[in-house]
């Protein structure tokens, strides 16, 4: 038995985030599945704020609040902390405001246009035998998306990674949430976007991605046997 679990679903990216780095930091852990919808009465208690992913560390506290932490940002610190080779968060100052920007901007910025506005409306009708609201999934992908490729295209400036020579946490978090794009429809013009489609590829093609990918390749399969056209 692990110390770790992860109580969430593979398909949410603050789920991949907490993912990636468990797996890159070479812990062990265990994945315990918990909907977004229809959500348990036992998960609210260790999740005030209904969401997941929450980690329990089991050598902490094995039942109950003891030993959780709800929010992949605060479980991604406390996992630096616990094992911090390889890093994650850079050590100079500045390098380190970045990354945590990084982080933010992606969960909070970019999550809410490729998950709210497209994985969504695309995704949750069809687990129900609805129809997708491809209207809404298009119109973030066309107009309110661009601007935040604009801006990472930028950041990047033809740089392997946002920050330094290496994958910071900054990194993991926008190629998370960027992928809820690519799982329902594919990544957005390369030759648009030529900085962030390298970026993304480099991240996602790390063994601790492409392991969570492969997984939701499985769990998307029959509620979607073909990606959408956005464009
Ligand atoms: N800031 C949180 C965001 C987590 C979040 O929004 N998770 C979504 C799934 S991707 C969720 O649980 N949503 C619950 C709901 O929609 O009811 C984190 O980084 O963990």
């Amino acid at each position: 038995m692990s110390d770790l679990v992860v109580y969430g679903s593979p398909l949410s990216p603050f789920v991949r985030k907490v993912e990636i780095l468990l797996r890159e930091k070479g812990l062990d852990f265990e994945s315990e599945n918990v909907n977004v919808i229809g959500m348990p009465d036992w998960f609210a208690e260790i999740s005030p704020a209904r969401r997941i992913p929450v980690l329990r560390d089991r050598s902490i506290g094995a039942e109950g609040v003891a030993g959780t932490i709800p929010d992949s940002s605060a479980i991604c610190a406390f996992l630096e902390r616990k094992a911090p080779k390889p890093a994650f968060y850079p050590d100079a100052a500045y390098d380190l405001g970045r990354a945590l920007w990084f982080e933010e901007f992606a969960d909070s910025e970019l999550a809410g246009l490729t998950g709210g506005g497209i994985f969504r409306p695309l995704i949750f009708p069809r687990f129900q035998g609805k129809e997708s609201d491809v209207d809404t999934a298009r119109a973030t992908f066309n107009e309110k998306l661009p601007p935040k490729l604009d801006y990472l295209e930028q950041s990047l400036d033809g740089r392997d990674y946002l920050i330094g020579d290496g994958p910071t946490i900054g990194d993991v978090a926008v190629v998370c949430v960027l992928s809820q794009i690519d799982v329902v429809a594919g990544m957005p013009d390369p030759k648009r976007w030529p900085g962030v489609a390298a970026h993304y590829m480099r991240i996602s093609e790390r063994p601790s991605m492409a392991a969570n990918l492969a997984t939701c390749a499985k769990m998307l399969a029959r509620a979607l046997p073909e990606k959408f056209d956005l464009s």
